[in-house]
């Protein structure tokens, strides 16, 4: 059974405690996503805005949170009295029995106040009589500046009313801030209900991985296997991917974000399947690499195995603590130590582990946090060597997905070119070390290869 569900108390503590952090009479807006024309009049599958979801849970577009945070100076009496000293207040889209039947149902503001547990709620057609309401007379304001341009203009014309309206006693807020430092340390820390709805986002896209490697052999096209990854998806009530999947042959593999899919599968190449569910608003992003005819040659082996050897080493080095750099450490000194076993890297041995000489072909990051977005938010605290050193903690979520891409212009004997291969898991940090939310996609050569045997 899929975990899908966060219930409304959450989100009414999580806008208690982006309130707890705001100072006193201040008020934070946070707008939900707008639809996005495809082609004319046809628009994009909607996707909400993150933060507004995770503060509210409301899926429909155009629609505005407003947290206002009350004056701490309040006596406790006074505080008693009004129940309402902070409030969220949500603006959203009028009941419109006419554009319902076309566009789909509405929750309408009269729905929304119980279901979404909030203070006041208006339609739209009330905001622009209402929001300055709200804005007046507040000391910050709190918004994410330069997410959206239209939404920037009618913030700085409410501003610019308050402040041209002394006389009919209304003032603009003093100083403007970015709430979305706020909200992406919020984020980075996941709830145990969060984590129960990764973990079925995580084992629907391991059984996706399942199906296309089932599927998979010489003659298919990428575009097939990507269908069956969808299809499963889908089918689990995960109607989309996270991000668009990159489904790779041969040497399609070494572009890292290849998303054609549009070749056919040739017998004696490896196949790089980068590919996650999104389910309930959450990511799961998850890479395998396994041959199109079922076995390993024993090239495509030797690479495997490392990458494999050093995706293990990393995400054993993952607990509360610890940082990125560190399991960066730990997969490029196994990484760059087989290479050079290989005869793929040439020199001294700790020579070439000082200055990660695998970065030649390991080209891009280890990982990156995951959650609402695929690259979640949540700052990463780099050194100027560009080494993520912020300590791990419980609740955090990342991926750790070392890879080794060796393209046809690699200065590499002809047998190894061609091959790319990345290896990607999603790990939760736990109390005491972490867990891999990626039980069921299978690693190991022998797992692959007997799952492709049938
Ligand atoms: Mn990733």
């Amino acid at each position: 059974m899929n975990k899908t569900h966060i219930d409304l108390t959450e989100y009414q503590q999580r806008r208690n405690r982006l309130l707890a952090q705001m100072p006193a009479n201040s008020v934070a807006l946070i707008p939900a996503a707008k639809e996005v024309t495809r082609s004319r009049d046809t628009e994009f599958l909607f996707c909400q805005d993150k933060d507004f979801f995770y503060l509210s849970g409301f899926h429909e577009p155009d629609a505005l949170l407003v947290l206002v945070k009350g004056d701490a100076s309040d006596t406790a009496e006074q505080v008693a009295a009004n129940v309402d000293v902070n409030e969220s207040i949500l603006f959203c889209r009028d009941k419109d029995p006419q554009a319902e039947v076309w566009q789909g149902r509405r929750v309408g503001p009269e729905a929304a106040q119980d279901e979404y547990g909030l203070q006041h709620t208006y339609g739209l057609s009330e905001l622009e009589q209402v929001l300055p309401m709200y804005i007046n007379a507040q000391q910050s304001l709190f918004f994410a500046q330069g997410q959206d341009k239209t939404f920037d203009e009618m913030i700085f014309a409410i501003l610019d009313i308050l402040r041209n309206g002394v006389k009919q006693g209304f003032s603009a807020p003093a100083s403007l801030h970015d709430i979305r430092p706020m909200l992406a340390e919020m984020r980075l820390i996941k709830s145990d209900a969060e984590l129960d709805i990764m973990r079925s986002a995580n084992e629907i896209s391991g059984n996706a991985h399942q199906r296309a490697m089932k599927f998979t052999k010489p003659g298919k096209f990428e575009y097939q296997v990507e269908a069956e990854i969808l299809h499963e998806f889908a089918s689990n009530g995960a109607r989309t991917a996270a991000y668009g999947s990159i489904v790779g042959g041969g040497e399609n593999a070494t572009i890292l974000h290849y998303t054609d899919n549009q070749d056919v599968l040739l017998d004696g190449e490896l196949l790089l399947i980068d590919a996650g569910a999104e389910l309930c608003g959450y990511a799961a992003d998850i890479t395998r690499t396994f041959p199109v005819n079922g076995k390993f040659s024993d090239e495509q082996a030797a690479l495997y195995n490392l990458v494999l050897e050093s995706q293990l080493a990393a995400i054993a080095t993952i607990k509360p603590g610890s940082n990125f750099a560190i399991a960066n450490d730990a997969a490029n000194e196994v990484l760059t130590r087989g290479l050079h076993q290989l005869g793929i890297l040439s020199g001294d041995i700790d020579e070439l582990v000082a200055e990660n000489a695998c970065k030649q072909y390991f080209i891009h990051g280890l990982g990156h946090w995951l959650g609402l977005d695929v690259h979640d938010v949540g700052d990463y605290q780099m050194d100027e060597n560009r080494r993520q050193l912020r300590s791990f903690e419980p609740g955090m979520v990342m991926t750790i997905e070392p890879g080794l891409y060796i393209d046809a212009e690699a200065d590499v004997e002809e047998r190894w070119k061609g091959i790319g291969i990345r290896i990607e898991d999603n790990i939760l940090v736990t109390a005491n070390g972490h867990e891999n939310l990626t039980v069921n996609a299978p690693k190991t050569i022998a797992e692959i290869e007997s799952l492709m045997a049938g």
